[in-house]
């Protein structure tokens, strides 16, 4: 799963990701071998289980901090997006081969009106961000108009034939895109066509039908950012009014915090509503800035939105689930000895031999049966598993 970061430029999408990606503890294993330069890792924020089961963990590709356990995913900067991307314009494309591999997006957008449609800066509040959203909206549906319209009569032909037919063609055209057959399936339900012959659809079902597979495939989540500027907080009322999915943000706050703790003038876990100073070395410079974060940004909105904005999207938006496998249900290590090594993050819905086939293949093949550590009971390949799961997986193969 990969989440993409979007928006126009100057909104603070650079500042979000360099928050997002940036931590004080250092990851052995990272379990993604190719990053782009422009994909870094984000953490997943979860309670660990360890304080449940009274261990001390040692985490290998994740990491625990006092019992909060941060599990890496996968986070992409996407250049800043102008009006007219679509028909080329700015980086256009480099924008729109980015959003490919998006399995969802953080519209990163200037709540305090601070910058133009084209990102220069302008005064505070003299820009409205609707704008902004409609427009990066609007390109997004274009550009996946042009790539489904650019084979559609191809597609309406054999679709003629077969419905089926049509959703297959169209599914191979859209498979570089992570779109989903479900996605597609669902999008034409919503928008009243199904078995409707593609040929007989009308310019405004196809795009209906575009839209709707946009907001399927690629959910969007706002990050009303720079709420620590007026009128940031106005501007975030009036976006939540259209019924959109957003949170108030402030990346620059949070990258501040991060940075403050990496160099141990602070203690402070992403996400956390407060931090605490533990350096006596701070000028006066640096502790007037930390109360102004305080004060504008957790005491009013409980925390930076960075970390819950990502918390979000994987958890509410991609349905995902943490289970914690283990080789050993008595100490619950791996071979090494190492507790509670792994923390995984699956769909909701995945069955015990589904987390076997995602540890190693040879794991679901032999798969025998499961045990639910917490529970202390055999569980089958069928087992639907539950968020906060520890999990033995008994296989006639051994891993790897
Ligand atoms: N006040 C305020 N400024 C921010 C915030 N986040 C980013 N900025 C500023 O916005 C400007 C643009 O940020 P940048 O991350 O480079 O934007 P990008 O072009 O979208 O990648 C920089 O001057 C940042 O310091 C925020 O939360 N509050
Ligand atoms: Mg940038």
């Amino acid at each position: 799963m990969l989440v993409g970061i979007i928006g126009k430029t100057n909104v603070g999408k650079s500042t979000f990701f360099s928050a997002a990606t940036m931590l004080n503890v250092p990851i052995g294993n990272y379990p993604f071998t190719t990053i782009n330069p422009n994909v870094g890792i984000g953490y997943f924020r979860t309670k660990c289980v360890c304080r449940e089961f009274g261990v001390k963990d040692n985490p290998t590709t994740s990491i625990c901090i006092d019992g909060v356990r941060l599990i890496p995913v996968k986070l992409m900067d996407v250049a800043g997006l102008v009006p007219g991307a679509s028909s080329g314009r700015g980086l256009g494309n480099k924008f729109l081969d980015d959003l490919r591999q998006a399995d969802a997006l953080i519209h990163v957008v200037d709540a305090a009106g601070s910058t133009d449609v084209e990102g220069r800066p302008v005064t505070p509040g003299s820009h409205d961000p609707l704008e902004d959203i409609q427009f990066v909206e609007n390109e997004l549906d274009l550009w996946l108009q042009d790539i489904i319209k650019s084979d559609w009569q191809r597609i309406c032909k054999v679709c003629d034939s077969s419905f089926d037919n049509g959703v297959a063609q169209l599914q191979q055209k859209l498979s570089g895109l992570s779109i989903a057959r479900a996605h597609i399936l669902k999008a034409i339900e919503d928008c009243g066509l199904i078995n409707k012959k593609f040929s007989s659809w009308t310019d405004s079902s196809l795009i209906m039908f575009v839209r709707r597979l946009r907001e399927l495939s690629k959910p969007i989540v706002i990050a009303a950012n720079k709420i620590d500027l007026f009128p940031a907080p106005l501007n975030y009322e009036k976006i939540k009014s259209t019924g959109r999915t957003c949170f108030p943000c402030s990346a620059e706050a949070e990258l501040v915090l991060r940075r403050a703790s990496e160099k141990k003038l602070i203690e402070y876990i992403p996400g956390d509503p407060d931090f605490k100073i533990i350096s006596s070395n701070l000028n006066e410079q640096q502790k007037k800035a930390l109360e102004v974060i305080r004060d504008r940004v957790l005491k009013k909105w409980g925390s930076t939105g960075v970390q819950e904005i990502i918390n979000f999207i994987f958890k509410d938006i991609l349905h995902l689930i943490t289970v914690y496998p283990v080789e050993d249900e008595r100490s619950l290590s791996d071979k090494e000895g190492n507790v509670l090594p792994e923390a995984y993050l699956i769909k909701s819905g995945s069955t015990a031999k589904d987390l076997a086939y995602k540890i190693h293949s040879d794991l679901g093949d032999g798969f025998l049966y499961a045990i639910d550590v917490k529970r202390g009971i055999r569980i089958g390949a069928e087992h639907i598993l539950s968020d906060g799961d520890v999990i033995k997986i008994v296989s006639t193969k051994a891993r790897g």
